[in-house]
């Protein structure tokens, strides 16, 4: 829709389809820089103000969802430069949108690109996909949130041994980790990743947001404040039309219209 330099967006219905697509020599890995940052963040915050945007989808290239940070942009950063340009936390707004998000990894996500496939809600992966926390490799440790995200992901055990050594997941560990909730095939995944996405978007917006709300609380809080907040957006979900709607479709045996309010 809009012109972004290093991503590309596609509406498909009530869908948002967002590439990651640098333009230059590093296009097919998908450095993450400032820019890239930028862009992500600006268009998927004017999605979620899109009343008619239901879902959002964040993908890379067939070889690499994205390869990390930018290493030639961070090597000759200083503390002060990284503190006063306060850099990469932006990033951390793409975790608040509150329409939901999936993430279709393919090829590497590295560093920076296992962290943003993370702030998503559902992280979908082909077969090809590669997932690790490389960062003390290059002398650095994760820093949008991957060495606390990792952790809440996969366990203590994994998440320790991924970024202390650096060692790389396929697919497969990654799902036996719970990590992410599906693999496909590679041919498959975006059209996978999609269908998912028009799914969630069918539903009422107001209520899968607070679906999304409820899971996200229980990564912030103890069990008996989360439980207590999914019952007060449990009460609050029969304010909606959409209630009345879902319910009347089951009892009346037809498909429901959710008008998300
Ligand atoms: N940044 C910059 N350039 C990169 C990156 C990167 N992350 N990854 C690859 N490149 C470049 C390579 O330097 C190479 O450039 P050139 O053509 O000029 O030599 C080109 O891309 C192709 O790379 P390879 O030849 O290595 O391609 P391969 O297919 O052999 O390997 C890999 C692909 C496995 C992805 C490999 O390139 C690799 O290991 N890349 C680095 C991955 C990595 O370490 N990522 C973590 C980066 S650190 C990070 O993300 C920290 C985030 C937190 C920052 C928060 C700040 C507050």
């Amino acid at each position: 829709t809009d012109a972004y330099d290093t991503i590309l967006v596609e509406r498909k219905g009530r869908t948002a389809l967002l590439t990651l697509n640098r333009p230059n020599a590093l296009n097919a890995l998908n450095a993450l820089n400032l820019q890239v940052m930028n862009e992500v963040v600006a268009a998927t915050e004017a999605l979620d103000r899109d009343p008619d945007v239901g879902c959002i989808v964040l993908t890379g290239s067939a070889k690499a969802f994205a390869a990390g940070a930018d290493i030639k942009e961070m090597r000759p950063q200083s503390y002060l430069d990284m503190y006063l340009s306060d850099w990469f936390t932006a990033w951390d707004r793409l975790g608040q949108l509150r329409t939901p998000t999936v993430a279709a990894v393919a090829g590497y996500a590295l560093g920076g690109g296992c962290e943003l496939a993370m702030l998503c809600d559902i992280l979908l992966a082909a077969d090809t996909a590669v997932f690790g926390q490389p960062e003390i490799k290059l002398g650095v440790i994760p820093g949008i949130g991957g060495s606390q995200r990792l952790t809440r992901a996969v366990g203590k055990a994994k998440a320790m041994e991924l970024c202390l050594t650096g060692r790389t997941m396929d697919a497969a560990e990654a799902e036996r980790a719970g990590l992410v909730s599906r693999v496909v095939p590679a041919d498959e995944l975006l059209g996978e990743a999609l269908a998912v996405a028009e799914t969630v978007a069918g539903m009422s917006l107001p209520v899968a947001m607070m679906a999304k709300e409820a899971v996200a609380r229980a990564f912030e809080t103890t069990l008996a404040e989360g439980v207590r907040f999914e019952r007060r957006l449990f009460h609050a979900v029969f304010a909606t039309a959409d209630q009345k709607e879902g319910m009347s479709a089951f009892i009346d045996k037809r498909p429901p219209h959710f008008t998300h309010r």
